[in-house]
């Protein structure tokens, strides 16, 4: 079990600069930090393995490129400067499979070995640790591949009739004159059965009424763990029951339970899409992806464009607040896109800055937000007329001499990302990828946004304006948002104990005289009382 250093934060060091003061423009000095991260304000990145660095020139990002790529995540120092920050790291599937995409497994104890070895990943684990990254997994359990030994091994079984071997029970099947209620269902060849296969007739579906089943998505956890994973990200969690939310999430509390029997600190989240009454239920297990910040109707989206950041606020809050219902201390996980969405900045454009906007609302957030590789250098990537996935999932955009290549099938043209690379942005103060590591700062420097609770203020007249207190142990920050194309003035009088500027980042500056704060546009703030 990994032991977590939590190290206290010195905010009286941080703050010593900007106290006495009332106008003044911050630098990122003030902002350094020695704290590693909680379990409750990590910072999560998600990474499509096979896009993302090279190391061997097979055009496939492997796990050896993503350890020659961690300093450009977190290097471990959180002073350095030379990192993004990132304090979680997510891995899209790495297990054995037919798939670029990984999502269909055949054998859950072998990573694949496109990727590399298992060995490969127990070093990656090593050196995330090191760095204090929290390293989570995809663990997709609701189906497997159909080229998988159990699956090969039902079929068999079913067709001879052999309903004593341990694998007739493995998968969901009904007769072939019947049906399972609203599923989809597949003949399964040479017998007089189907089988159930919500997402593909290549994706069967395991039988989670099975003590068997159970037992051995449970053992897989169980072994990755032991090799030094921290926790995982569930794949279609809603549908382990598919008729029933009731059922998966009783199995999903059932689950955790054992696997904090291994690790009481496992950091899982879950993929429910679904409306967010829906994926509250499942809060009782593990945190959950908050689907409704998401995507260009999302809550995110709508404030970033100039829309109602006091609505958002709310949002933000209301959302909170549900979740507490069903659990104490939510963690709440918001994003903005994954990999099966279209990519951020295809609707949140970079030259307009609402881009910066959006990464602002997401950075402000309890809990563990999450941001897509790629999102912070606004790389683009949509379905587009081809349709497909793959076009969500393109290959890293380093600008260097990196050999990873977009995965098979994708179409979109590299004519089209037009927000430059990792190696451009580096050196650019005012870039996107700049801007998310001063968010990532501000947030680990100001434990109040990440673990503390939220009250909405009232800022005045203009809705593209809005923010919120946070409050967390008796100590509290003021954080304001202008998602507007203009600098704006505010009379902060009612809040006239924030009178000191922590820290901003966005397009604008930010200066405060005699309780007027003046915001530059696409700029985030947060106040504290010294
Ligand atoms: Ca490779
Ligand atoms: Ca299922």
């Amino acid at each position: 079990m990994k032991k977590r250093i939590i190290l206290v934060l010195s905010l009286l060091s941080i703050f010593t600069l900007s106290s006495c003061k009332n106008e003044y423009s911050i630098n990122e000095e003030s902002l350094k930090i020695d704290s590693s991260a909680t379990k409750a304000n990590q910072t999560f990145y998600e990474v499509f393995v096979g896009g993302f660095s090279d190391s061997n020139g097979d055009g496939i990002g492997d796990l050896r490129g993503l350890i020659n790529r961690l300093d450009y995540l977190n290097d471990g120092d959180p002073n350095s400067g030379r990192s993004l920050g990132v304090t979680g790291l997510w891995l899209m599937p790495i297990f054995k499979s037919p798939s670029y995409h990984k999502y269909d497994v055949i054998d859950y104890y072998s990573v694949d070995s496109s990727y590399g070895t298992n060995d490969d990943l127990k070093e990656l684990a090593t050196e995330c640790h090191k760095r204090g990254i929290t390293l989570i997994v995809d663990l997709p359990i609701n189906h497997t591949s159909s080229s998988s030994q159990w699956f090969i091994n039902f079929r068999t079984a079913l067709r001879n009739g052999d309903f004593s071997n341990q694998y007739a029970e493995y998968y969901s099947y009904c007769d072939e004159g019947s049906g399972l209620a609203g599923r989809t269902t597949a003949p399964l060849t040479g017998t007089a059965y189907k089988y159930e296969c919500n997402f593909s007739t290549s994706m069967p579906e395991l039988n989670f009424d099975s003590d068997l089943v159970r037992e051995e998505t449970l053992n897989i956890a169980k072994y990755w763990m032991n090799l030094g994973i921290d926790g995982f990200r569930f794949d279609a969690a809603k549908y382990i029951y598919f008729e029933s939310s009731e059922k998966s999430v009783s199995f999903w509390n059932w689950y955790m339970s054992e696997l904090k029997k291994v690790n009481p600190d496992v950091y899982c989240v879950a993929e429910v899409w679904d409306n967010p009454q829906v994926i509250q239920q499942y809060y009782s297990a593990f945190t959950c992806f908050d689907f409704a910040f998401s995507q260009a109707d999302g809550y995110i989206a709508k404030a970033a464009k100039g829309g109602n950041v006091n609505s958002y606020i709310n949002q933000l809050i209301n959302y909170y607040n549900n979740c507490s219902k069903v659990t104490e201390n939510p963690i709440l996980a918001p994003f903005i896109a994954n990999h099966d969405t279209d990519r951020a900045a295809g609707y949140l454009p970079v030259s307009t800055g609402d881009a910066y906007s959006a990464a602002g609302l997401l950075l402000m957030t309890p809990g563990t937000p999450f941001i897509y590789y790629g999102e912070e250098i606004g790389m683009k990537g949509s379905r587009g007329g081809a349709n497909t996935d793959a076009n969500r999932r393109l290959a890293m955009l380093w600008g260097d001499d990196d050999t990873v290549k977009d995965p098979v099938g994708a179409t979109y043209s590299i004519d089209n990302q037009k927000n430059g690379t990792v190696a451009s942005q580096i050196s650019d103060k005012n870039s996107l990828y700049n801007h998310y590591k001063k968010l990532i700062m501000m947030r680990n420097a100001n434990k109040e946004i990440t673990n503390g609770k939220y009250t909405a203020v009232t800022l005045g007249n203009n809705n593209s304006v809005g923010g919120f207190i946070a409050t967390l142990n008796n100590h509290s920050c003021l954080v304001i948002h202008n998602t507007s194309s203009e600098a704006i003035e505010i009379d902060l009088s009612n809040y006239a104990d924030y009178k000191v500027i922590n820290s901003f980042s966005g397009l604008g500056e930010v200066s405060l005289k005699n309780n007027m704060l003046t915001i530059g546009h696409k700029t985030v703030t947060i106040l504290r009382k010294d």
